[in-house]
């Protein structure tokens, strides 16, 4: 991978830390209202995935999917007016943090249904292989949605129809508060893409460049008609579940240890019966900041320069948010009746 590239992925990830724990501070001060889930701890996932991605592919995603629409190239300003209700927002404030929706980058949401996303994501891709255009759908997926009906009812469908889907399952061992071996029978969520013939691997999803490699080699597959294929992303969310979850389930030795860049040895050790994945990974941010150091990619003034900047970027989004009109009644009516299906119909013509 070339150093413009590097530098691109390291900069996505710091912004991706950046705006979350933006937002946590915006929610702590009542800007932000209602659920918020946050991503940090999980950004190797999304900016590994979406770097191996095209223009022309669709991304549809979860509650948890910030980071995967910042990382698609939606302004800061955007989103963060979004999550704050404000008219500018990427949804025109009627979203919200779940519903971020962007038709011009293919971002096909943020959806707030557990395995909401399996089928919105077979039609996008049915509708790719009915016109035969070199494009994939992007489908991401926690672990716990692995046990809905639509998630099975899905890969087959996909899996039979041979159809353009990355599946990619972040798995943070986690389904709110209960634990992944708690909630599946089966832990190791790629072994289900076996029922259906689809091609899975299990990837760290705390190393950034082994999941832009792992997915770079999936799309490849996907574009050249190989149809569905399935990533296992495995990874830990720092903070609870939403901010509403102050995450007491987990073990503070268990928080730690993933967040430590040099994992304790020990600790580690005293623990490890708890962790049924076995081996602890470090941090993704550090680490692959550690690699671009040693690698002489960059020094450490880079890196702070670096987050300077994507620290400018998310106050900026804060204030401009802060600053934006909320949107009228009026807005909201006209949201609920505009005519999308004139609209679709249209563009189906060339008009
Ligand atoms: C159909 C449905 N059931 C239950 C919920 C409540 N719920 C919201 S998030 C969540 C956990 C999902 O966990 P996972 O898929 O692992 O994603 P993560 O939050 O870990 O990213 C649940 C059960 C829901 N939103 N939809
Ligand atoms: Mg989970």
């Amino acid at each position: 991978m070339d150093r413009n590239h590097l530098l691109a992925m390291l900069r996505d990830m710091l912004r991706a830390r950046a705006f979350e724990e933006a937002a946590a501070q915006s929610y702590a001060q009542g800007d932000i209202a209602g659920f918020l889930h946050l991503y940090p701890g999980e950004e190797a996932v999304a900016v590994g995935v979406l770097h191996a991605s095209e223009p022309g592919d669709y991304i549809v995603s979860t509650y948890r999917e910030h980071v995967h629409a910042l990382v698609r190239g939606i302004p800061a300003r955007a989103l963060m007016a979004e999550l704050f209700g404000k008219k500018t927002g990427v949804s025109s404030g009627l979203g919200g943090s779940m519903h971020l929706f962007d038709r011009e980058r293919r971002f096909l949401g943020g959806y707030a249904i557990v395995g909401e996303t399996f089928p919105i994501a077979l039609g996008a891709a049915y509708a790719v292989a009915y016109r035969r255009l070199p494009e994939a759908v992007i489908c991401f997926f926690g672990d716990g949605a692995v046990n809905q009906g639509t998630f099975h009812e899905s890969l087959n469908m996909a899996a039979l129809w041979k159809l353009p889907i990355f599946f990619v399952c972040e798995n943070n061992h986690y389904q709110i508060g209960t634990e992944i071996h708690r909630h599946s029978a089966l832990t190791d969520v790629y072994k289900r893409a076996c029922a259906y013939g689809i091609p899975a691997e299990q990837v760290d999803g705390m190393d950034v460049l082994a999941v832009h490699g792992a997915a770079q080699r999936a799309l490849d597959r996907v574009r050249s008609g190989d149809g569905p294929q399935f990533l296992e992303l495995t990874t830990y969310r720092y903070r609870g579940h939403s901010m509403a979850d102050p995450g007491t389930y987990r073990p503070a030795a268990e928080l730690k240890a993933y967040e430590a860049a040099d994992p304790i040895a020990a600790a580690i050790h005293e623990f490890s019966f708890q962790y049924p994945s076995g081996q602890l990974p470090q941090d993704c941010l550090q680490r692959f900041t550690e690699h671009c150091c040693t690698a002489g990619q960059v020094d450490e003034a880079a890196i702070a320069r670096l987050r300077q900047e994507v620290q400018a970027e998310m106050d900026d989004a804060r204030q401009f948010a802060k600053e934006s009109p909320a949107p009228s009644l009026e807005d909201a009516w006209a949201a609920l009746t505009r005519n999308h299906r004139l609209e679709i119909l249209m563009e189906g013509v060339g008009a």
